[in-house]
């Protein structure tokens, strides 16, 4: 094996076993010993590796001989036999049904050696023929969620989240870098290049080496991860991947990059708007060029002679350089450059056109986070090593904000804890130098309105983030009415992940965010894109509502673990496609400033 399991690896494995072990109706007591053993490992700091070659598996709390012996042989050959076998003998899709909300291994149980049903497609038959229904604990309103979310299922299946997309794409440069003789280069375009929060499909352009070689296709060929090569050719060559996902290659001559990383980029609907403008001018302009009408000529632009000014002379980077060739194509238009994130026909072409482009904020912009957990709830690692990990990315300060004690499933703090915890801040913000800890909370709404906390407890903090994490089926009134409230709250600085919804699993919940952001606009209280990509809420159109009313946008990252507080690069992408600049973003703030804001 190239790669060494994590702990975090090792426990979703341990899960996938309990899974499959409950589908086929083992003991529930033994089902439940790997539920925990799974639970307490992937919360496990220490590294896998120490704990296996020291022996100290049985250390960790819900691991006896055992575990200990199936998490060994998982980090030694990467699986379990026990989980082998079950794959073995039960069918693939009912694996996949379990991902459906409101199905889970138990019903899984049922609908597969009851009714035979061993995937999505036979689930959704059954319940088209009404023959769930019938199964002891299905009922009429049962069946009509699990309609709901089949079909929500489907439709999400055929697009992936943005960070499944990025790995996909590193992986196909890894392999790619490998035989660099192969082309001049290439580069990531379409909605993955955009930065959209799903992804159908990933595009790459390139500039082949030599255009009449099979090289390249051979290459592509021996892709780890490959199901085949669904067509080949030379200007383009579809790869499907095991996972279902398609991979366009598109090959051009280096004189159409420019033109054809537009064509590419999209959206369509951008790209139509260009071709307007080309028309308007005499001109076409397709993936190969812009071509006068007259002659059918190739135009060849001066790149150099339409830069901006500060990106003339010898310090553009690499990926500016791309830019730059596009840059010659919205010029000769009379437009600005216009980022790849804004390409959506939402006013960009017209903004750039009057100089009115906004600077969008970006990651070196960012100066902390404010959503993190701590082992204090549900998080993986202590206070000092997340301040150290924001650190290491530069910031300034970050927050701490478990959650609180409602939330007893993410076990959430008591007043007590609370106070511990803040002691803990004061001592380490003495030993540790070059980041400010700030103390804070993510006090959940009630279902019934007000917060978890009174106001007395929360105003020694130094940041409150209010959240809904209960009620999700409450009317449309309610929730808006409990969002609008915690606006009202002076303690609350952000509503965090403001409309509950999980991408693919669940959906928002009710709720009128217009009033919300009025509301927020009226009080000062700061709206969240939670950056997690399986979140990203507020999404791109909210957030950009949001800041044209005025509302500071709080991009923050949710983050249980150190490896996550990285997701914020994904918050900065939905930030840019909501065309924010750092005056929109509260953690562009330097700490003086922000500390201002808090008080
Ligand atoms: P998606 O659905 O996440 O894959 O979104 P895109 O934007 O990546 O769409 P895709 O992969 O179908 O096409 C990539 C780009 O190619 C698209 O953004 C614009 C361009 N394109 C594709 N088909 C057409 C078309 O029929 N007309 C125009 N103008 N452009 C197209
Ligand atoms: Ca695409
Ligand atoms: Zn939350």
């Amino acid at each position: 094996m190239d790669k060494e399991i994590t702990a975090r690896e090792a426990a979703d494995i341990l899960s996938e076993l309990a899974d499959l072990m409950e589908i086929k109706g083992d003991n529930r007591y033994r089902i439940r010993a790997y539920q925990n053993a799974a639970r307490s490992l992937s919360s496990v700091s220490e590294e896998l590796k120490v704990l296996v070659t020291e022996d100290r598996l049985m250390e960790i709390k819900g691991i006896g001989e055992g575990l200990s012996a199936t998490i060994k042989e998982i980090f030694s050959t990467g699986t379990a036999g026990q989980l082998e076998e079950l794959k073995r003998e039960l069918p693939a899709g009912l694996l996949d049904m379990i991902e459906i909300p409101g199905v889970g291994p138990k019903r899984a149980h049922q609908l597969y050696y009851q009714l035979e049903i061993s995937g999505v497609e036979d689930l959704k038959k059954a319940l088209q023929e009404k023959k769930v229904q019938g199964l002891e604990g299905f009922g009429p309103k049962l069946a009509q969620n699990l309609r709901e979310a089949v079909a929500r299922y489907e439709s999400f299946q055929e697009r992936m989240k943005i960070n499944e997309a990025d790995r996909l794409a590193e992986k196909i440069a890894e392999h790619l870098e490998k035989k660099s003789e192969l082309y001049h280069k290439y580069k990531s375009a379409g909605s993955l290049r955009r930065r959209k929060e799903l992804v159908k499909d990933i595009d790459i352009l390139m500039v082949p080496a030599d255009p009449e070689s099979d090289g390249l296709e051979k290459h592509l060929r021996e892709l780890e991860g490959l199901h085949k090569v669904e067509s080949g050719g030379s200007s383009k060559i579809t790869l499907v991947l095991e996972n279902g996902v398609k991979v366009d290659f598109r090959l051009v001559v280096g004189d159409e990059f420019p033109a054809a990383f537009i064509y590419f980029t999209g959206s369509k609907e951008h790209n139509v708007k260009l071709r307007q403008l080309a028309k308007q001018k005499g001109y076409f302009l397709n993936e190969y060029g812009l071509f006068s009408r007259e002659d059918e000529e190739r135009l060849e632009l001066n790149q150099n002679n339409n830069l901006p000014e500060k990106a003339r002379g010898g310090s553009a980077s690499n990926s500016d350089q791309e830019k730059y060739a596009e840059s010659a194509i919205y010029h000769f238009f009379g437009l600005d450059y216009i980022e790849p994130e804004l390409r959506e026909d939402r006013g960009e072409i017209e903004a750039a056109r009057k100089g009115e482009l906004p600077e969008l904020i970006d990651f070196s912009n960012i100066r902390g986070d404010f959503h993190l957990h701590t082992r204090y709830s549900d998080g993986a690692f202590g206070i000092e090593e997340m301040a150290v990990a924001a650190r290491e990315l530069g910031y300034e300060y970050l927050a701490i904000t478990d959650h609180s004690k409602s939330l007893r499933i993410a076990s959430g703090l008591s007043e007590e804890q609370l106070k511990e915890q803040l002691e803990e801040i004061r001592k380490l913000q003495d030993k540790i130098s070059g980041i400010k800890i700030l103390s804070g909370i993510e006090v959940d709404i009630l279902p019934e309105g007000g917060l978890d906390f009174s106001d007395e407890i929360l105003e020694q903090l130094d940041l409150v983030i209010a959240s809904i994490h209960s009620g999700f089926n409450q009317s449309r009134d309610k929730i808006t009415g409990r969002l609008i409230e915690a606006c009202h709250n002076p303690e609350v600085d952000i509503i965090g992940h403001p409309r509950g919804r999980l991408l693919g699993r669940r959906d928002a919940y009710q709720v009128d965010m217009s009033e919300v952001i009025e509301a927020a606009a009226e009080t000062g209280t700061c709206l969240e894109i939670n950056a997690s990509p399986s979140r990203l809420d507020l999404d791109d159109l909210l957030a950009r509502q949001a800041a044209s009313r005025g509302v500071r946008l709080a991009i923050s990252t949710d983050a249980h673990h150190t490896g996550e507080l990285i997701d914020m690069k994904f918050g900065v992408d939905v930030a840019r496609r909501a065309w924010l600049e750092k005056e929109n973003v509260l953690n562009a703030l330097p700490l003086e400033e922000l500390l201002e804001f808090l008080a």
